[in-house]
């Protein structure tokens, strides 16, 4: 086994779908909050305006926002080095466009980050997990507007300054590729366009935007303090070829370039890759550049590539196979894997190859910062929760990503998604859980909130003291 020395073990979450409070101590209203439960058959409404009498699992969460401090001693108890988790933008500035911040908001996360420290473990900041505050949906369609973007940077320049000698590690947008796909519109560049359609037009423009507030955070980053390392974040979508055809081949090719290696590339590489204004042309999408955007570009380039990865799809030029819901990407089922209960194909092999085929065209360090299993859980008589579907998932890809480093990918840290239940971002449901930590709450939000340890709580907790080694 061969995890380096100080590998960051740990696990994350996202302020909307855990802390709860959506209105607490000055907090404005979110892109998250306007959203209803759905399940896997029921895709979540989206409400203009919150209504009196909808359920919206966003308000409550798990209410990490007063158990933060059990919370975060349980991640020490597991023997975290790391936890990831977001800021909630709408605390900050409620509206987004304010120039002055929210103190109450900026006090939370002061006292989040030194239990943090007091527990040893290392905070990873989300600064943007789908939270944009509504106002600047409302009133500028989001990213599509260039002010957005100093909005954006006022917010960052403010935590960043405010936490420099607290939090050391950072990410811009939480897959930010996912704006790549019409869904990503709203949920990671704030569009909302008439009837919701999607305009492609204006949602590239957007990310290219998106790209403009991210690199600039990097320069400002640098700049409060050169011990930042600060990273882009991305779906890893990874894809197979059905059959050897080599239009399955030719297939996996492009669909890899426009979903994962545009976003990775500009963020990474620091410009446009060329494929790119082949799609634009066919697309009659003309990117606008400001005078500096290239230079910038340029400059923001981030230290680390993190990603998420939970399973892989297969592409076909044969349109009728069976899909999966994998990835929301309406991929085509893998004969040789099977899936979660929500249609998410389990695949660890597929993380070693995602690992070297990132390493290879980055050569930057890696971060697997969102992995896991969704499923449900079943509290026995005595109140234990056997999870052990969850320990053999995670098992195997920390085999996996330990094959990786032993190829020679540099790899300094993994956060397993939704170390403690929380509020799934695609179904809005409770059940869909993912923790070593289970919460009382259920999909409509009856429940005591109370946090109990399940069978993968201990197993994690000898994984990370073995530093990877006592996986059993
Ligand atoms: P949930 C879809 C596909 C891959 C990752 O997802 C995704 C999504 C959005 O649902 O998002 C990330 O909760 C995201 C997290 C999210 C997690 O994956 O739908 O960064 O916010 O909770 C898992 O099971």
């Amino acid at each position: 086994m061969s995890y380096p020395k100080n590998f960051l073990w740990g696990g994350a979450i996202a302020a909307n779908q855990a802390e709860g409070a959506w209105d607490i101590d000055g907090k404005g209203e979110s892109i998250c909050d306007h959203k209803r439960g759905g399940s896997l058959k029921k895709q979540r409404v989206f409400d203009k305006v919150i209504l009196e009498d909808e359920y919206y699992p966003s308000h409550e969460a798990v209410d990490f926002y007063h158990h933060y401090k059990e919370d975060i001693a349980m991640f020490g108890e597991m023997g975290f080095k790391v936890f990831r988790l977001s800021i909630a933008w709408s605390r900050i500035f409620p509206n987004g466009d304010e120039t002055e911040p929210n103190e109450a908001g900026l006090a939370f996360y002061d006292k989040v980050f030194d239990e943090c420290i007091k527990h040893g473990i290392e905070p990873l900041v989300t600064l943007s997990h789908f939270e944009m505050p509504y106002h600047l949906v409302k009133e500028y369609n989001g990213f599509s507007d260039r002010r957005v973007i100093d909005f954006f940077l006022n917010y960052t320049t403010t935590v960043m300054e405010r936490y420099k000698d607290k939090v050391k590690y950072w990410l811009t947008f939480n897959e930010i590729n996912f704006a790549t796909m019409p869904f990503g519109g709203l949920t990671v560049l704030g569009i909302q366009n008439e009837n919701d359609e999607d305009n492609m037009a204006l949602r590239f423009q957007a990310l290219h935007n998106t790209f403009i507030a991210s690199a600039k955070t990097v320069v400002e980053g640098h700049k409060i303090n050169s011990e930042f390392k600060i990273g882009c974040m991305l779906a890893h979508m990874t894809f197979y070829p059905l059959t050897p055809n080599p239009e399955d081949m030719l297939l996996v090719q492009q669909w890899d370039n426009l979903l994962n290696n545009f976003c990775g590339d500009v963020q990474v590489k620091g410009k446009y890759p060329y494929f790119m204004s082949e799609y634009f042309k066919d697309n009659n999408i003309d990117i606008v550049f400001e005078e500096s955007d290239k230079e910038l570009l340029k400059e923001g380039k981030v230290d680390f590539y993190s990603f998420s990865y939970y399973s892989t799809n297969c592409a076909s030029i044969d349109q009728g196979r069976e899909m999966t819901m994998g990835n929301l990407m309406g991929g085509i089922k893998n004969p040789y894997l099977e899936a979660s209960e929500w249609g998410w194909q389990i695949d660890p092999t597929g993380l070693r190859y995602t690992l070297n085929k990132l390493y290879d065209r980055y050569e930057v360090p890696l971060m697997v910062v969102e992995n896991g299993l969704g499923a449900v859980d079943v509290v026995e008589e005595d109140g234990s929760i056997i999870d052990d579907y969850r320990i053999d998932y995670l098992r195997e890809h920390v085999i996996a990503m330990n094959e990786a480093i032993e190829d020679g990918v540099d790899l300094f840290g993994y956060t397993m998604w939704g170390c403690i239940d929380l509020v799934s971002a695609g179904t809005g449901e409770m059940k869909k859980r993912y923790g070593f930590i289970y919460v009382d709450k259920d999909n409509n939000g009856e429940g005591t909130l109370k946090r109990s340890k399940k069978k993968s709580f201990n197993w994690y907790k000898k994984v990370i003291a073995s530093n990877g080694v006592d996986i059993a």
